[in-house]
């Protein structure tokens, strides 16, 4: 058993209205992965996805529910899942959507190349990764928002955005997560961008994205905003803390 080598493994789903998903999609991780455990987020969905994972949780001692109180973003569920994961002992904490974007068959190729590495992230701009599905609008999007990290932020990553990752938690408590503030995409690269300049190991594999058939997107405009104000920010700070470094020397 290839994950065995990496400890135990815990996905974390973020959900927020998620009631036609759920389900399918926890039963895709167990039935791709039945050694590792669920971790619902649910930010009091008012359609009932926290009620669905409760009554999932009570079938299965693998899933676990946390229940929290507002709709705050992705990246403030996730942070509470990480938290959540390294206190109960997790080794390995995996960041998946709900929606089904994120296919759990390909979770033991994720697993597998942790092996070496301390940050794997599941790639749809690298060669062999694809999307099924997106309107071309979003395709565009995300293209160029990680074109513009990866020059920006000067990291070798070609799908900084990407949210289908599996972390070391040694990865994490390097890293350090007490400070994370972004909430949407740019939580994404936020860790990217930690964990290649805490010097750790970032591989990243093909995937197949496909784009969700049930419920709807939490993206919007202010999550575009958010994201390409940071990674403006962060790659003119590092661009000037080079030049002043290179200054003094
Ligand atoms: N807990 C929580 N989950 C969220 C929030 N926003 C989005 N999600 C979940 O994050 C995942 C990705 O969101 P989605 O709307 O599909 O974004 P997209 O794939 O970029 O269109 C899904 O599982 C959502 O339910 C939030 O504010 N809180
Ligand atoms: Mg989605």
């Amino acid at each position: 058993m290839e994950n065995m080598d990496d400890g135990h493994v815990l996905v974390i789903i973020p959900t927020y209205n998620e009631r036609e998903n759920l389900e399918t999609i926890i039963g895709r991780v167990r039935a791709s992965a039945p050694e590792v455990d669920v971790l619902v987020a649910d930010d009091a969905s008012p359609d009932g996805t926290g009620e669905i994972a409760d009554r999932i949780a009570a079938a299965d001692g693998q899933v676990h529910v946390l229940h929290r109180a507002r709709k705050e973003g992705l990246g403030a569920a996730y942070i509470a899942g990480f938290r959540w994961g390294m206190e109960h002992g997790f080794d390995v904490l995996v960041e998946m959507d709900a929606d089904g974007s994120h296919r759990p068959e390909e979770l033991p190729r994720l697993l597998s190349a942790l092996d070496g590495n301390d940050l794997v992230i599941g790639s749809r701009w690298v060669r062999g990764g694809r999307v099924e599905n997106w309107p071309k609008n979003r395709e565009v999007l995300s293209r160029g928002a990680n074109t513009y990290s990866r020059l920006m932020l000067g990291i070798p990553v070609h799908d900084s955005t990407g949210g289908y990752r599996a972390y070391r938690a040694t990865t994490l408590q390097k890293i350090g997560i007490d400070d994370v503030s972004s909430h949407g995409y740019c939580f994404q690269v936020d860790l990217t961008l930690r964990t290649v300049r805490s010097g750790l190991r970032v591989a990243e594999v093909p995937i197949t994205f496909v784009e969700r058939t049930h419920g709807a997107s939490k993206m919007s405009r202010a999550i575009i905003i958010e994201a390409l104000q940071r990674v403006t920010q962060w790659g003119l700070a590092y661009r000037l803390g080079q030049l002043t470094g290179r200054g003094t020397r």
